[in-house]
């Protein structure tokens, strides 16, 4: 490796400052060989002993290259991660499905950090980590010393709490300065659910029991998981749970005390919320998704993180929130439902559903 690879804690500090004016917050680095990662690997290994990532894939098939990011990018010694935060208010889709796609945000944000790097680091190489790629983003986070996981799995930064997706650059620079998190049992032990202490409302509030124990998630029991990742008919004793959720789920950060603070978001500069999407204001009244045509609903999913959701499973999330929702259908509501059909056996059972219970 050639001496030129080498981030310097001033470069660092440097790029921590740029970064923070695009809206990249908290900017930290973590070395690969972090022995921190063990723990994620483990953990991620028993995670898919159980089965758990059901219908996601992706997460068997990238494990080998998470835990060896060479695979993805030789020569690769250090993360850096960032945070960027959004806002809004509870509702029936997620908070964070409401604001621009953070993929495109991010992307776009580390792409300037990448830049700017290789203006500094002359030879490195580097790739930008938004999701897409098999990455340990939330351990990186706590071990790059953005925070801490807390027992609902996300990272919570004290003073900005939990609300914000995290973005990484992969690079084959090796940091130089001192792990912001150490090695040793009691440092690794404060990167997780140490500042928790003994409150546990993020497990006791959970709609569908998902927790199967701190910072330990079952998906397949999910909200997230059911209404965005998972395809297959949503079992009854799960739909109930859900309530009248459409799309994600933030029921476990909302209880979060470390997001109370009302001050939050005058400590964050305007610049660096993710902005709403362009266009109107989307609809999340379920009985306009029920029967949305195939154009209708990618312009209602167009440039927001919804585009992960297939219109078929978006119908049968609706149908669902209204199965679960009292009082009779109308003659018309009725009939509506009726029209839907059975060509797609999810969407079909959820109708059944309804009919069952309001019809
Ligand atoms: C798959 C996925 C999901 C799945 C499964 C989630 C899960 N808990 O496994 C579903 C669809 C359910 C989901 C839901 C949500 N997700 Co999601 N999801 C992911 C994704 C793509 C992979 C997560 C994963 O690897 N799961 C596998 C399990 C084994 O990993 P894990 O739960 O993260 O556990 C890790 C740690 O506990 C760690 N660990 C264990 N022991 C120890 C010990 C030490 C010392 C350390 C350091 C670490 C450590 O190792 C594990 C493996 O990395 C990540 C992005 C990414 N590439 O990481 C986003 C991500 C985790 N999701 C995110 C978000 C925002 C959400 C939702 C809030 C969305 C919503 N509103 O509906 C919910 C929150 C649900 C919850 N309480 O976790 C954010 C979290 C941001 C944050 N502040 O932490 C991420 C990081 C995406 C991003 N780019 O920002 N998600
Ligand atoms: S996102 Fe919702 S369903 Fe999933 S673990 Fe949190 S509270 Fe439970
Ligand atoms: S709700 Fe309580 S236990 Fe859960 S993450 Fe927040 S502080 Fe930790």
């Amino acid at each position: 490796m050639s001496d030129a690879c080498v981030l310097a804690p001033a470069v660092l500090a440097e790029l921590a400052a740029l970064a923070e004016g695009v809206g990249l917050l908290r900017l930290g680095v973590v070395r690969l060989d972090h022995a921190g990662f063990a723990a994620s690997a483990a953990a991620l290994d028993r995670f898919l002993e159980h089965g758990r990532e059901g219908e996601m894939t992706f997460l068997r098939e990238g494990a080998a290259a998470r835990k060896d990011p060479t695979r993805m990018l030789p020569g690769a010694r250090s993360l850096l991660v960032a945070a960027v935060p959004y806002r809004g208010e509870s509702g029936p889709i997620a908070r964070y499905a409401r604001t621009t796609d953070y993929h495109t945000v991010l992307h776009e944000r580390l792409e300037v950090l990448e830049a700017e790097l290789h203006a500094r680091v002359p030879g490195v190489r580097t790739l930008v980590c938004v999701d897409t790629r098999p990455i340990f983003e939330r351990a990186a986070a706590a071990l790059a010393g953005l925070g801490f996981i807390g027992k609902h799995g996300c990272i919570i930064v004290p003073g900005l709490g939990s609300w914000f997706v995290l973005g990484a650059l992969l690079t084959t620079a090796q940091w130089r300065g001192a792990d912001a998190v150490g090695e040793d049992p009691a440092a690794l032990a404060k990167a997780r659910w140490d500042a928790c202490g003994a409150c546990t409302r993020c497990l006791d509030a959970c709609p569908t029991a998902a927790f199967v124990g701190p910072g330990e998630l079952d998906p397949r029991r999910c909200i997230s998981y059911l209404t965005i990742e998972h395809r297959g008919t949503i079992d009854d004793a799960l739909a109930d749970g859900i309530g009248d959720a459409l799309m994600g789920c933030d029921v476990c950060q909302e209880v979060c005390p470390y997001n109370a603070p009302r001050d939050r978001e005058a400590r964050i500069p305007e610049a660096a919320w993710i902005p709403p999407p362009p266009g109107p204001a989307r609809s999340s009244d379920p009985w306009r998704l029920i029967d949305l045509g195939n154009a209708p609903y990618r312009a209602w999913a167009k440039h927001t993180a919804a585009r992960r959701v297939t219109r078929r499973a978006m119908q049968r999330n609706a149908l669902v929130v209204l199965g679960n929702q009292t009082g009779p259908l109308t003659a018309e509501q009725r009939a509506r439902v009726e029209r839907i059909g059975d060509d797609d056996p999810p969407v079909a059972a959820a109708a059944r559903r309804l009919l069952r219970r309001r019809g």
